[in-house]
C-alpha cells in the first residue's frame, strides 16, 4: 500500500500551500502576478473606506461584548481578528448578490447596510432575527453549524434558474456568498453543499473563515490537509488567502465572485485568520489554548497593518485617524441606547414567523399557551 505522505498537516507547509497575500502584517503592499489585477482600480479614497469598515465593525464586537458583561445581552460571538476577511470579501459583493452568513458574520452585516443594532436582538433573547433579508440581501444569521451553506446552494441554483447569471449585464448577473468556520466543513450539510453546488456548477462561493478553533476544537481535529484542497475532490476550485490581509480578501473574493456570475460555477476560499477573542462570551479561551498563540497572531492584526500602510503611503493623517474614532463612537452610542430600550416580547410570539401562514395546529398552541398565561392572577390585581 502507498500511503501519501506528503501532506499530513492542517495548516500545511510554505512549500506546498500558497497564501495569496498583498498587504504583510507590517502594513507593506506586497505585489502579485494576478491578484493585483483584481484590485489595480482601488482608490485612495477607497482604501480609506476599507479602513472605516475595519474600525467599525472591530467597534461593534467590542461595544457588543460590554453590553454582554452589563447584563444586557445574554451572549454575543465576537467577530474580533477577523474584520479584514469578513470586509474584504462583502466590498467585493454588488448589492444583487445574496449572502448567508454564520452567527458571526456582524463586519459583513455591516457592510451590507443591515443597522447594527438590529443585530443585538438576537443575542439579547427578544427575537430571532429582526432585519429583513431581501432588503440588503443579507439572510438571517444561522446557528446550525453549516447548514446555510445548504440554504446558499440551493439559493444559487435558484439564481441560475432565474437566468441571472452568465449575461455579462452587471446589473443582472448574481452571485451568492456563503460563510462557514473551519469546524463546520466537518459537518455532513457542508460536504452535500460541495457535491451540489459542484455538480450543479451553481453560482456559490464557499467563504470559509478559519479561525484556527472550533470552540476548543483546534484545526488539527478536523483535517489533515489544508482545507482549500478539499474543493478540488469535489470539482471546483479552492484557494488559501492571507484572512488579515483585507486587500486580498476583496482580491480573491472579486474573482470568486465574478466566477459564479460568468456562469463558471463554485469556489472555496479558505480565509486564514485567527480567532482573538473566546467562542463566545460563554467560553473561556484560557482553558484550551496558550497565550504564546495569541501573541504571535496579534502581530498579524487585520486593522494595525491597513493603518501602517495608509500612513507609510501617507493616505491619511492623525485627523483622518480621530474622525472614524469619534464615528466608532458615536455608533456605540447609538448601539447602547437601542440595545436598552428593546422591549420584550410577549412570550407567544415565539409561535410567529415559524410559518408564513401559520397552521391550526400551532395556532391552537398558541391560545393554549395565552389562556395558560391569563391565568396567573396579577399580584396587584388580588390585593
Ligand atoms: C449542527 C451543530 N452542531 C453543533 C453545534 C454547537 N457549536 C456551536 S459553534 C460550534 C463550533 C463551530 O466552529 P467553526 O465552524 O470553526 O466556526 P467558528 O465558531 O469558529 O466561527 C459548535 C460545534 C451547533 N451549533 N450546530
Ligand atoms: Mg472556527
Amino acid at each position: 500500500m502507498t500511503v501519501d505522505t506528503a501532506v499530513t498537516s492542517a495548516s500545511g507547509t510554505a512549500a506546498d500551500t500558497e497564501l495569496v497575500q498583498l498587504l504583510t502584517p507590517e502594513g507593506e503592499r506586497v505585489p502579485h502576478e494576478h491578484y493585483d489585477t483584481l484590485i489595480d482600480d482601488i482608490t485612495a479614497d477607497e482604501i480609506r473606506d476599507l479602513y472605516r469598515d475595519l474600525t467599525m465593525s472591530r467597534r461593534i464586537d467590542s461595544e457588543a461584548i460590554a453590553l454582554q458583561r452589563q447584563g444586557e445581552l445574554g451572549l454575543w460571538a465576537s467577530l474580533l481578528g477577523q474584520e479584514a476577511a469578513q470586509v474584504g470579501s462583502a466590498r467585493a459583493l454588488r448589492p444583487q448578490d445574496h449572502v448567508f452568513p454564520t452567527y458571526r458574520e456582524h463586519g459583513v452585516a455591516w457592510c451590507r447596510g443591515v443597522d447594527p443594532a438590529q443585530l443585538l436582538g438576537l443575542f439579547r433573547g427578544v427575537d430571532q432575527g429582526s432585519w429583513d433579508p431581501k432588503e440588503n440581501n443579507f439572510h438571517l444569521y444561522t446557528i446550525v453549524i453549516g447548514a446555510q451553506t445548504l440554504h446558499a446552494t440551493g439559493y444559487a441554483m435558484g439564481v441560475q434558474r432565474d437566468g441571472a447569471i452568465g449575461t455579462g449585464d452587471p446589473e443582472r448577473d448574481a452571485a451568492v456568498l456563503a460563510y462557514f468556520g473551519d469546524g463546520a466543513t466537518s459537518q455532513g450539510d457542508v460536504n452535500e453543499a460541495f457535491i451540489w453546488a459542484g455538480v450543479n456548477n451553481a453560482p456559490v462561493v464557499f467563504f470559509c473563515q478559519n479561525n484556527q478553533w472550533a470552540i476548543s476544537e483546534p484545526l488539527e481535529r478536523q483535517t489533515r490537509v489544508p482545507l482549500y484542497r478539499r474543493a478540488h475532490g469535489f470539482g471546483f476550485p479552492g484557494l488559501r488567502v492571507d484572512g488579515n490581509d483585507v486587500l486580498a480578501c476583496l482580491a480573491v473574493s472579486r474573482e470568486a465572485l465574478q466566477r459564479a456570475r460568468d456562469g463558471e460555477g463554485p469556489s472555496l476560499i479558505e480565509a486564514f485568520t485567527y480567532r482573538m477573542g473566546a467562542h463566545t462570551t460563554s467560553d473561556d479561551a484560557s482553558r484550551y489554548r496558550l497565550d504564546s498563540e495569541l501573541e504571535s497572531w496579534r502581530l498579524k492584526d487585520p486593522v494595525e497593518r491597513v493603518k501602517a500602510y495608509m500612513t507609510r503611503e501617507k493616505m491619511a493623517d492623525q485627523a483622518f485617524f480621530d474622525g472614524v474614532e469619534a464615528e466608532a463612537e458615536q455608533l456605540a452610542e447609538h448601539l447602547r441606547t437601542t440595545c436598552r430600550s428593546m422591549p420584550d416580547p410577549h412570550p407567544t410570539t415565539i409561535f410567529d414567523h415559524v410559518y408564513v401562514d401559520t397552521p391550526p395546529t400551532l395556532r391552537a398552541q398558541q391560545e393554549e399557551m395565552a389562556r395558560y398565561l391569563d391565568s396567573f392572577v396579577d399580584e396587584k390585581e388580588a390585593q
